[in-house]
């Protein structure tokens, strides 16, 4: 059925006789889970990889989020953004933090640092950004004004796998990052995700925290959670490593066609490039201003859905407007005007390595006329 759809994204698979090599390995061992050795090599390759200094696997891009939270110990009103994929506000409702929304920067998607001030009141202790389509935040002004409150930095960098700034991997910002790699992720492992921390002390204490707060085999140091990735994943993780540079390029091309044949388009908008920033072109937003394309963004996505052209409407509706956040004064839709625009403007254009170059005309064509 796939097959004819012009989908958003496709997972990136490793080459399967390479997958079934590894597979008879894991066999033989009997050993399939808990920091097994595949599990180990992997984090192993991705700090090289990324740049990092420790990275602790997880299961999913939600758990990190949720353990970095408890390992922090914040409490009381966590800043945020409303612009992102729910999992980043669950993570708040699952510790009982209170989520106070701030509204994004118009040119970025990301949660504007010159309004996080104003948001502040004697119980906030952290904030939680997210690089929202894998472009980097303002992560220097946002750090300041952590420093001049006493507030920790979670950030949710799901989307932001290999981005880097001036030849930094933006991982490295804050107290904590955390990771996705979901099947619909650049990188992914089917299901699975990641914590990258400072030190090996954290590291140590987030491991822990991953396997139910085990310190050995009989002494539990804190409120744990299972969030361990298993080996079978983590050995196709290792494999997809080893191809993402290449799917990342063939992304980074289609980037460049949907930008050269709709700059003249009028009511289309994209961003470009940032200088000094290494993308990873995770995702594709197009933003629609209905008067001058003449069709909403609604209209055009479905027109597009009915020649089985899926984008996404990443991120509409906003997280704030969820039956179960929208009651929070920081929800009303006056103090968010930025983020509403954007989530019933943008459309997330289809990219990945998988597209052909008749698939990326059609859907270019679609939007042309
Ligand atoms: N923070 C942020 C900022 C996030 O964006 C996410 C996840 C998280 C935290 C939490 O991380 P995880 O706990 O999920 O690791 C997807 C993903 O499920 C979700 O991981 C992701 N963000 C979110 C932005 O998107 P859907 O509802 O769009 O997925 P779905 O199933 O509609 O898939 C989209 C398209 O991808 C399909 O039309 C076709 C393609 N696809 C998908 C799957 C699952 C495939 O070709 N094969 C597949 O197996 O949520």
């Amino acid at each position: 059925m796939k097959k004819d759809i012009i989908t958003v994204t496709s997972p990136l698979l490793p080459d399967l006789t390479e997958f079934n090599e590894y597979l008879r390995n894991i066999w033989e061992k009997k050993w399939i889970t808990n920091n097994g050795s595949y599990h180990k090599l992997l984090e192993k390759e991705l700090s090289e990889y990324l740049g990092v200094p420790y990275i602790c696997l997880f299961t999913n891009g939600t758990l990190p989020l949720i353990t970095a939270l408890q390992a922090l110990r914040i409490t009381g009103e966590v800043i945020t953004t409303p612009y992102s994929f729910v999992a980043t506000t669950h993570a708040l409702w699952w510790n009982g933090i209170k989520p106070v929304f701030v509204d994004i920067d118009p040119g970025t998607g990301n949660i504007d640092p010159e309004k996080i001030e104003a948001a502040i009141t004697p119980k906030t202790t952290a904030i939680m950004p997210v690089h929202v389509y894998g472009r980097p935040c303002r992560i220097t002004e946002i750090q300041e004004i952590a420093d001049k409150y006493g507030l920790k930095i979670i950030y949710d960098a799901a989307h932001a796998f290999g981005v880097k700034k001036d030849g930094e991997s933006i991982l490295n910002a804050g107290d904590i990052s955390t990771l996705s790699f979901h099947a619909t992720k650049v990188f992914n492992t089917i299901e699975g995700g990641a914590m990258i921390v400072k030190d090996e002390k954290t590291k140590r204490r987030i491991d822990f925290f991953k396997n139910f707060g085990f310190a050995n085999e009989t002494e539990v140091v804190s409120p744990g959670i299972n969030g361990k990735m298993d080996e079978i994943r983590a050995a196709y993780g290792i494999l997809n490593l080893k191809q993402v540079d290449n799917a990342i390029a063939i992304r980074k091309r289609i980037a460049n066609k949907y930008r050269d044949c709709l700059k003249y388009v009028k009511g289309v908008k994209f961003w470009n490039d940032i200088p000094d920033v290494k993308h990873n072109y995770s995702y594709f937003p197009i933003f629609i201003n209905a008067e001058e394309y003449g069709m909403t963004r609604d209209q055009l996505y479905f027109k597009m859905k009915s020649h089985n052209i899926w984008g996404r409407r990443y991120f509409y509706p906003l997280i704030s407007s969820f039956s179960m956040y929208r009651g929070l004064p920081s929800a009303n839709k006056d103090n968010l005007p930025n983020a509403y625009k954007m989530a019933n403007e943008v459309i997330c254009l289809p990219i990945h390595q998988d597209l052909t170059e008749e698939d990326v005309e059609k859907v270019i064509n679609e939007i042309k006329y």
